[in-house]
């Protein structure tokens, strides 16, 4: 799950890998801000962990776009497959491996697999050939039975058309030899797992459209194209006429770089990586990673991912964003409007595993003006940098903490009801770090967003009703020890929302915690916790500091970048 794991290999963590047929938009984005996210909040827990993304360049897709564009494809897929690169680094994607199904070892990968596919397994098990006809979707890379397809007509020409029932892509009749993947003949034993592992997929929910898809309509996998019709590809090493299907090919992408093929061969060896911790999809290819995935893993005898998250997807406009359609954002720009932290905070907040999610610039601006300006940026601005004539600071607030001299105040909190105030924000401190954990472990990023952002605001909303500014005016020493008691609060509020947020907004949650003296090897969740830590804090500064301009005062100036 998505807390401290239990076995010793490090956590293995993946994107879908993306095609090279057009530029990423912010759904790519999207999912592989998700997935860093997921990778460094383990390693705020203390656990090794290793991200893998990358781009998916075979096909037939990819083929007719690079024709297209009058480009070979490996010279149209080279290009495309940097900007997929250049995105991850725009980001912040702290990805340690980037695969490209053209790369030799991934290749090697394939055909290993593949042979074992053909001679590796009882009869019934392996591969067959045969002849096959069906609907295919080019967009969509795969065939739909009869009855997920239907009559549709093009809304420009009239032209009469099939489309997917469920994508509405469109399907073409197509006749040919190719080889079969049994997989009727894997259904028994996926619905035992299924049935053994019902928190397989997250959100749990999925499960039903995935088990319904496996009782009625499993088919035999066809998974060679006729290299007549399709030349990029990966050959059946054995059958130059054949070319490897993409989705069997793509799939492999992540035992590749777990060592697949390499560094090992079969479940027997140490196979380094593998099994995948999590594997983060959208919806949309949900059936490829759930149902043709596993069987292909189960034939080889290795060991299964170990969960699998779907998420939902942005739309524009209510329809969904994506290249066939072109209604696409620009993630780039996005990244350049916004800047990163930001950007990646909006994802993270209304990104959602159960409906799609709308996407607009009118909505990142409120949630950057509402949540980073006035709840985050205004409490840093509070606590961490106050004007010097405020005369107080956060590191004598920790000092007079670690030196016990709040004891008297714990005993006032008991003694007199109207001090009530000075203590309204223990219960939030407390909550905060376990209910982000909990969101955490359901990969939830709102809602575990949401758990920093309440203690944020309850900490703005004590500060305004404890009154530093008029506690400091008063010299006498219960007043200053009263003064540091709400600065070392609201301190230690910042300090452990820093923590949290570090896996969502890495540059901002550093600048937040080197501003406030937290020494990096205390950055761990272990320490997001009220009083772990009693060694950080800093000195007022004097406000008259050359070079300090009023964007240097916070860390989410009034508009970004
Ligand atoms: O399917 N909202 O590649 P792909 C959210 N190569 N996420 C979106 C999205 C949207 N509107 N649009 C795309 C492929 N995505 C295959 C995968 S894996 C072995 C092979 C994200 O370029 C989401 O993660 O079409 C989706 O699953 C993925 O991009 C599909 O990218």
């Amino acid at each position: 799950d998505g807390s401290p794991k239990s076995t010793d290999k490090p956590y293995y963590i993946t994107t879908p890998i993306f095609y090279v047929n057009a530029a990423p938009h912010i759904g790519h984005l999207y999912t592989m801000v998700l997935t860093d996210v997921l990778k460094r909040w383990q390693q705020i827990n203390g656990n090794e962990a290793f991200l893998c993304t990358g781009t998916d360049e075979h096909g037939m897709k990819i083929q007719r776009a690079a024709a297209k564009e009058g480009m070979h494809p490996k010279e149209f897929c080279d290009s495309n497959s940097n900007k997929f690169r250049e995105l991850a680094a725009s980001a912040d994607i702290a990805h340690d491996f980037f695969i490209r199904t053209t790369d030799a070892e991934h290749k090697e990968a394939v055909k290993q697999f593949w042979l074992q596919l053909k001679h590796g397994l009882p009869e019934k098990l392996g591969l067959y050939k045969g002849s096959h006809e069906g609907w295919y979707a080019v967009s969509d890379e795969c065939f739909y039975p009869e009855d997920m397809v239907q009559p549709s007509i093009v809304p420009q020409t009239g032209k009469k058309i099939m489309v997917s029932v469920e994508t509405d892509s469109e399907v073409e009749w197509i006749k040919e030899e190719t080889w079969f993947f049994p997989l009727t003949k894997y259904k028994d034993a996926l619905l035992k797992f299924y049935d053994e592992n019902p928190d397989w997929i997250t959100p749990a929910h999925r499960m039903n459209e995935v088990r319904n898809w496996v009782e009625n309509h499993l088919e035999d996998l066809s998974i060679t194209r006729p290299v007549s019709r399709l030349s990029w590809g990966i050959p059946d090493p054995e059958d130059s006429k054949q070319t490897i299907y993409v989705w069997v090919d793509a799939l492999i992408n992540y035992i590749t770089k777990a060592g697949y093929g390499t560094r090992w061969h079969s479940a027997s060896d140490d196979m380094g990586l593998w099994p995948a911790d999590l594997q983060v999809i959208g919806k949309d290819i949900l059936r490829f990673h759930t149902i043709y995935w596993p069987a292909l893993l189960m034939a080889l005898d290795l060991p299964l991912p170990k969960r699998i998250l779907c998420h939902n997807h942005w739309t524009m406009s209510n329809r969904k964003m994506s290249k066939s359609l072109g209604n696409v954002v620009n993630p780039f720009f996005a990244v350049q409007r916004w800047d990163v932290d930001p950007l990646r905070y909006f994802l993270m907040r209304n990104g959602s595993f159960s409906k799609d999610m709308s996407y607009s610039n009118q909505l990142i601006g409120s949630v950057y003006a509402k949540d980073l300006k006035a709840n985050i940026g205004n409490l840093f601005y509070r606590i961490a940098r106050p004007k010097v004539t405020a005369k107080w600071s956060t590191k004598e607030a920790v000092a007079t903490y670690r030196d016990g001299g709040f004891q008297d105040f714990m005993n006032m909190k008991a003694a007199d009801s109207s001090q009530e105030r000075y203590f309204s924000l223990e219960s939030h401190l407390k909550k905060a770090t376990p209910a982000f954990c909990e969101e955490m472990d359901y990969c939830n990023t709102g809602g575990a967003i949401r758990a920093v952002f309440n203690l944020l605001r309850e900490t703005n909303r004590y500060v305004s009703d404890t009154e530093p500014w008029n506690l400091v005016k008063n010299p006498d020493p219960e007043s200053r020890a009263l003064l540091n008691w709400v600065i070392f609060n609201s301190a230690e509020a910042l300090r452990i929302a820093g923590i949290l947020l570090q896996p969502i907004m890495p540059t901002k949650a550093s600048e937040l915690l080197n501003e406030l003296g937290v020494k990096p090897e205390r950055r761990t969740v272990q320490y997001a916790r009220k009083g772990k830590d009693v060694d950080y804090g800093t000195e007022a500064q004097p406000s008259s500091d050359k070079g300090r301009t009023k964007k240097w005062d916070t860390i989410f100036p009034p508009t970004p970048n």
